[in-house]
């Protein structure tokens, strides 16, 4: 049987098992609706076009934060990376990538942009895929009609006709759109106004960079002696899988697809005066980004940047199936560690990064220590409060 029959197969049994989950029964197909119409498109061959090499994360490509000149088209090519990762030392797990890397690397473009991307489902692929967009709209934000079997591609075009920083997912249907989501599937983009980010009194805001880190929760069947178990290829792991995702217990909560792929020696890098903007991305449950040592200077929680930042928030929410950007000028050198708040997940199950800021000189007005540790002297009050 081939790749493509097989991944039927376990889609039909996924299905199958998954009655409740019947998200796929549409009552108008919007594939044909838009391929029976092509001849209608807009004509755009007057746009300029421009062809963008995508980074992995936690970069992100080259881009303007003001637009220059109009509307453009903007054009991404990303294959489809079905691998084996090692989501903590000798934990494997069967993902499912956008361009090699979890999350799939993020586009930046600017409201009013069109985005132009072809998906590549290489033949050594088992699954079918599609892309979801959250910043598109119609035919279930472009899955309708991105459906690709292994050996094939398809080019979508969608106008960016809102900012902000939005997800995209994989959605082939039913229990396969979380199990493709949760095993990595899942990416941002960035629509940015196209004069720029701005306060809440309109005035300009500008960054350094960006920080770009996707947030998964991770799902990996045990046997029955609690140890991990690996399989041979994604379809022999989808049951076993679907199992432990109905559970809703996260085996890994990590960020950039695994423990530590921010930490120790991977740490983020900044340095004093330097302004980022971090993008948090979760594409499936919620979670609450902190950073440890620091703030937040402007935040656009839901990510939506028409709306006017939050100021000098210590925790953020970001919800399941968005993304959010958080503006901070470091004041401070040194080693910041940046969480899921939710500090069983960020030690425990692996949601922390490091960003080691770079600087000679500590700014003992923000913080510093009159009396360094030492004995207790015999003059301290030892009263408790009464
Ligand atoms: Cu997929």
């Amino acid at each position: 049987m081939n790749a493509f029959k097989t991944s039927l197969l376990a889609a039909a049994i996924a299905l199958s098992a998954s009655p409740m989950m019947s998200m796929t029964a549409h009552a108008v197909d919007s594939h044909k609706l838009v391929v029976d119409t092509l001849d209608q498109a807009p004509d755009l061959s007057k746009l300029e076009v421009v062809e963008v090499d995508l980074k992995a994360p936690p970069f992100v490509h080259d881009f303007d934060q003001v637009a220059k000149g109009g509307p453009k088209i903007v054009k991404f090519t990303m294959p489809i990376v079905e691998k084996e990762i090692e989501v903590e030392k000798g934990v494997k797990m069967r993902a499912m990538t956008f361009g090699g890397t979890i999350p799939g690397p993020m586009m930046v473009v600017h409201e009013g942009d069109y985005i132009e991307l072809t998906i590549v489902n290489p033949s050594t692929n088992e699954q079918v895929h599609n892309i979801d967009f959250h910043a598109s709209t119609g035919a279930m934000g472009g899955g309708d009609i991105t459906m690709v079997a292994p050996g094939e591609e398809v080019t979508m075009r969608f106008k960016a006709d809102r900012a902000g920083t939005f997800v995209y997912h994989c959605a082939p249907g039913g229990a396969m759109t979380p199990w493709h989501m949760v095993n990595g599937m899942n990416g941002a983009i960035m629509v940015l106004p196209r004069k720029g980010l701005k306060d809440e009194r309109g005035k300009k805001l500008r960054f350094d960079k960006v920080m770009y880190i996707g947030e998964s929760d991770f799902y990996i069947p045990k046997d029955e002696k609690g140890n991990y178990k690996q399989y041979d290829s994604l379809n022999a792991s989808l049951m076993d899988s679907i199992n432990a995702m109905k559970g809703l217990v996260p085996s890994h909560v990590v960020f950039n697809g695994s423990v530590g792929s921010l930490t120790g020696k991977n740490a983020l890098k900044s340095k004093v005066g330097e302004t980022v903007l971090i993008v948090h991305s979760q594409a499936n449950r919620d979670t609450r980004p902190h950073l440890i040592g620091g703030h937040a200077d402007y935040v656009w929680e839901t990510g939506k940047f028409n709306n006017p930042p939050e100021k000098d928030l210590e925790t953020w929410f970001i919800r399941g199936g968005s993304a959010g950007a958080a503006l901070y000028t470091f004041k401070q050198p040194g080693l910041y560690a940046y969480v899921n708040h939710n500090l069983i997940e960020a030690i425990l199950l692996g949601a922390a990064a490091h960003v080691m800021v770079e600087g000679d000189k500590w700014d003992h007005d923000l913080m510093t220590l009159p009396s360094p540790t030492g004995p207790i002297k015999a003059d301290t009050k030892l009263d408790l409060p009464k």
